[in-house]
């Protein structure tokens, strides 16, 4: 009895290290590769996110958390196939305050200014709107500490394309 609790315990804890300490060490290997082969100056700043959608409508993050006083340098990648006029995606930062599901039925309606509504106090920054195979790079200054979201402005996604970006 006292044996087979002891391999009970066994196999908990080697499941719990191939599920959680797998993830782990491949972001930060990752993040150790991009370090190397880039040379510019942006790479000493920690504020280096890549967000990656694809045609399912998708980003890999729900959540981004950056360092407040710094440059952030954001990838947007599309790893998809379809055309941006059918399955465009861009990243949005909204300013504090501003109400999600508004803004988006707004920019829904941006069709000739590529989902951003023109005169617009409501966003930080934006990318350009990328289709499959394509990718975007932004460069800004953190905004203030605080936490703010982040959509796709393409029309009908951001229910699923959101998130919190998070200045800490
Ligand atoms: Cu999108």
């Amino acid at each position: 009895m006292k044996n087979l609790h002891k391999a009970a315990t066994i196999v908990v804890f080697s499941l719990l290290i191939s599920c959680g300490g797998k993830e782990e060490k491949k972001e930060g290997f990752q993040y150790d590769r991009t370090k190397k082969t880039e040379t510019s100056k942006e790479d000493k700043t920690s504020n280096n996110i890549v967000l990656v959608s694809d045609d399912l409508m998708k980003f890999n993050l729900k959540e981004i958390r950056v360092k407040a006083g710094q440059k952030v340098t954001l990838t947007l990648k599309h790893t998809g196939k379809l055309d941006k006029k059918i399955m465009g995606h861009n990243f949005v930062l909204l300013t504090q305050g501003t109400d999600l599901v508004s803004f988006a039925t707004v920019a829904a309606t941006a069709r000739d200014n590529e989902y951003i509504p023109e005169n617009t106090t409501e966003v930080i920054v934006h990318t350009k709107l990328i289709g499959g195979g394509e990718t975007d790079v932004i460069e800004f200054e953190a905004p203030a500490k605080g936490t703010y979201d982040f959509l796709c402005s393409f029309p009908g996604h951001y229910g699923l394309m959101q998130g919190k970006f998070i200045v800490e």
